[in-house]
């Protein structure tokens, strides 16, 4: 059910950093999603590692997916994920470049939004394997809205290398 009676609605959110040691930075996130106001952490995936889309080069992503509960509006939502963007020291110089941290909204209950500042589902959520991936591990059932069940979307989306980070190598990869 994506919607409680309490007028919860499930949010799922893309985490993603490929600068100043982004293992740490998506961990980072991580907390400070769980103190957001209004919303309760409920589930978060394993940390990827994928090759960067769009320009090559810059560094390995570091990728992840949070399962959210929250009344705040999605418009809210958006501003929260900003300000801890920006409180983790957000550097993005080039369109598609590296970032030391990016949190996007992938879903927000049923929802289909379209709006200047925000678009629900997130526009690259077919074709991404670093969302595919971890929304798998922590929701496998689920349907996008619009797109249809994501084991299907898995399954046309090319793997692209990505791969579950070891833990044991979690903290000791060298970044930039
Ligand atoms: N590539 C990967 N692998 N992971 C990302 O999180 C990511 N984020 C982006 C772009 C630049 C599109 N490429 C990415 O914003």
């Amino acid at each position: 059910m994506l919607e409680s009676a309490h007028n919860k609605i499930e949010a799922y959110i893309g985490v993603g950093s490929n600068l100043e040691q982004p293992v740490q930075q998506v961990l980072d996130a991580k907390q400070a999603l769980q103190q957001l106001p209004e919303t309760d952490l409920i589930k978060f995936s394993t940390l990827y590692v994928s090759s960067p889309m769009g320009p090559q080069d810059q560094p390995d992503y570091i990728n992840a997916v949070a399962m959210l509960n929250t009344t705040l509006s999605a418009h809210q939502l958006l501003e929260h994920l900003q300000a801890i963007e920006i409180r983790q020291g957000r550097v993005r110089k080039q369109h598609w470049g590296a970032r030391t941290l990016d949190l996007d909204i992938l879903l927000y209950g049923d929802q289909q939004i379209n709006t200047t500042d925000l678009v629900i589902p997130h526009a690259g959520i077919t074709q991404r394997a670093f969302v595919l991936y971890p929304l798998q591990e922590i929701a496998s059932k689920l349907d996008i809205p619009g797109h249809g069940k994501l084991a299907g979307l898995l399954n046309a989306c090319s793997a692209n290398g990505i791969r579950k980070l070891p833990e044991t190598h979690a903290l000791s990869i060298n970044y930039p």
